[in-house]
């Protein structure tokens, strides 16, 4: 069978089983766009090229599917770079496909020519200049393997305008994908499992540590077994939220830089860790130097570059979680662990950073209370949360309890602002039965709100609760802490919410006052379409507990009195 580059491009993409990609025409793109229109591709027309890899990107990580974004080359290209690299520091499985200029043009300096994979090869796990009509397919099958195996991440195809535009014979099966460098990585030894258990086994303070590994596996069940049998606290990193329900009595909540304090505690009392697919985030383990100090470590961990990178580890498992743990629970002995909860059971009684109730209310509208009643408000249907970056991401994740797997959404490694509205589009494409929340700082919002057109436009039901505090309030954190509040540059202004949504042809709210809350959030629900919500909350409110970047974990700075502190707030 002939088909034009451009047809293969398509055909290769349904068989892979994609139905839904994220994207922006131009020139160089065009000879694609013109064959979409004979498969049964769901195109969704951004913004901004960033806002389709966001798209992806949260299609992504709400489904566990791959994500596909595609624009035109140059500057289409160039607005992929931060959402391609917001991907791959968040292990978020992706393929970008751009349009580059005609192949003999290339290098010529021709209109909109830009080295992409030049520009985009540290931020990629692969990418592919493709210059031959006959070349697409095998790109798109290896593309596809390279995503989503191993250790997931972004990958990029550029396609030039003549290798999209000329026909070759269109053999399926003679592309198979060939990715000599990829093999199943080699499972310990039965030694290293051995060693493993004889520390889990003799531990007497352990902890796990849940990450976004766990997750991206599906080994929720295991490590829940592993848990439960051993008696053992689990503890989770910013992204590996939902890997273990939040009202799991073994579950303490998250560590690091906003994490509980007796989290953090318990780990530097720890005498063994039992790391699960995480990579030990210097916001995660503050000043390596004194980190867990009395802590024997097994690490598991799928990419053996992870070991002894940035905490040196005493049993390494290198493997997917979901065939190490099988291997590994067998050899685990039942254990009640009393003591060691009791402990812990204790530092959360002593020092428990908040009891959001106890908070003066005042006429003051907290971020927390506007969380915290959002998960009330949620708790019962299936929602996804999809953040932004900075406080009210923080918020989020210390005020909204997550039960189960794929429930937040956030980019923690790279900290994208701009990322919560479009990754939020994405996921509802992906999961549409889901009901869809952006949790959006009014400054992060201010930088992606243009996607609120393509959620009109293509139907897309979400939900947005902008936590508008009139700052760029993390980096306003850091300077009323660390630069004397100095506030360089941190107060922000922004447009009427709420008429800019009426302007998209959407339904705004805005709220002041606790008790107009939960009705705001019921009327959101009850509305078919996308609702913004503004909600006006303390402008100069502050994150607890907070330790300093590179300080010991456990020097948290805490929250000041008068407020009483108790870890209870359900
Ligand atoms: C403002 C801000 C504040 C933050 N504060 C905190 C904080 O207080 N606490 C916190 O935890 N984070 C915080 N973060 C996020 C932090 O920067 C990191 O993104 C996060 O800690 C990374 O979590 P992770 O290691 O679980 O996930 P990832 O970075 O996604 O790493 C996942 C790991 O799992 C491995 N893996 C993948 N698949 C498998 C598999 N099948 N089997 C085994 N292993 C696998 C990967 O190789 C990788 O090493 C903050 C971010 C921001 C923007
Ligand atoms: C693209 C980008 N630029 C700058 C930053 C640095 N930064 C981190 S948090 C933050 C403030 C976010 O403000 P806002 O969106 O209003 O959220 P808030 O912290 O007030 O909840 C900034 C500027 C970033 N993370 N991403
Ligand atoms: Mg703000």
């Amino acid at each position: 069978m002939k088909l034009t580059g451009a047809q293969i491009l398509w055909e290769s993409l349904v068989r892979e089983g994609v139905t839904d990609v994220f994207g922006y025409p131009g020139g160089a793109i065009l000879p694609a766009y013109d064959a979409m229109l004979d498969y049964p591709i769901r195109h969704v027309l951004v913004r901004h090229e960033q806002g389709a890899t966001h798209m992806a990107d949260g299609y992504a990580r709400a489904s566990g599917r791959v994500g596909v974004a595609i624009a035109t080359s140059g500057p289409g290209a160039t607005n992929m770079v931060t959402g391609i690299a917001t991907a791959m520091l968040d292990s978020s499985p992706i393929v970008c496909i751009t349009g580059q200029v005609g192949s003999r043009l290339i290098g010529s300096d021709a209109f909109q020519e830009i080295d992409i994979t030049g520009i985009t090869l540290p931020i990629t796990k692969h990418n592919y200049l493709v210059t031959r009509a006959d070349d697409v397919a095998r790109a798109v099958r290896e593309a596809f393997v390279i995503a989503k195996s191993g250790r997931p991440g972004p990958v990029l195809i550029d396609i030039t305008k003549d290798a999209q535009q000329s026909s070759c014979e269109f053999d399926w099966d003679a592309a198979a994908p060939v990715v000599p460098g990829w093999r199943r990585v080699p499972d310990a030894t039965a030694a290293a499992f051995e060693e493993a258990a004889a520390l889990i086994n003799a531990a007497e303070r352990p902890v796990i540590f849940v990450g976004h590994g766990v997750m991206i596996s599906g080994a929720m069940e295991p490590i829940q077994t592993l848990a439960d049998r051993a008696h053992i606290p689990v503890a989770m990193t910013l992204l590996g939220i939902g890997g273990f329900p939040a009202s799991h009595p073994l579950n303490i909540g998250m560590m690091g830089m906003h994490g509980e304090a007796w989290v953090n505690l318990a780990i530097q009392e720890a005498d063994l860790l039992i790391a699960c697919g995480m990579r030990f985030d210097d916001r995660v383990t503050g000043n390596l130097r004194t980190y867990a100090p009395n802590a024997k470590k097994i690490h598991i961990e799928i990419d053996p570059s992870e070991i002894n990178k940035n905490v040196a580890v005493d049993v390494p498992l290198v493997g997917d979680l979901h065939d190490v743990l099988p291997r590994l629970l067998p050899l685990v002995a039942a254990s009640d662990r009393a003591a060691w909860l009791r402990r812990i059971h204790d530092l959360k009684g002593d020092s428990a950073v908040r009891d959001i109730q106890s908070l003066p209310d005042e006429g003051h509208l907290y971020a927390a209370h506007v969380i915290n009643d959002l998960w009330r408000a949620t708790r019962e249907t299936e929602t996804i949360v999809v953040t932004d970056v900075g406080q009210h991401q923080m918020w989020e994740a210390q005020y909204y309890h997550h039960d189960v797997p794929r429930s937040l959404i956030t980019s923690g490694g790279l900290g994208t602002m701009g990322f919560a509205v479009p990754a939020a589009i994405g996921a509802k494409r992906a999961r549409p039965e889901a009901d869809v929340w952006a949790v959006v700082g009014d400054g992060g919002f201010q930088m992606t709100m243009c996607e609120l057109a393509t959620a009109v436009q293509d139907s897309i039901d979400i939900k947005v609760a902008i936590i508008n505090n009139g700052y760029l309030g993390m980096v306003r954190q850091w300077q009323e802490f660390f630069y004397e509040r100095r506030y360089a540059a941190t107060p922000l202004s922004g447009p009427d919410f709420v008429k800019l949504a009426e302007a998209f042809g959407i339904r705004g709210i805005a709220v002041s006052t606790r008790g107009d809350v939960l009705p705001a959030v019921a009327a959101a629900r009850s509305h078919a379409g996308p609702v913004v919500i503004d909600f006006r909350v303390e402008q100069e409110d502050t994150v607890y507990p907070m330790v300093p970047a590179g300080a010991d974990l456990h020097a948290m700075i805490r929250r000041p009195n008068p407020i009483v502190e108790t870890g209870a707030d359900v």
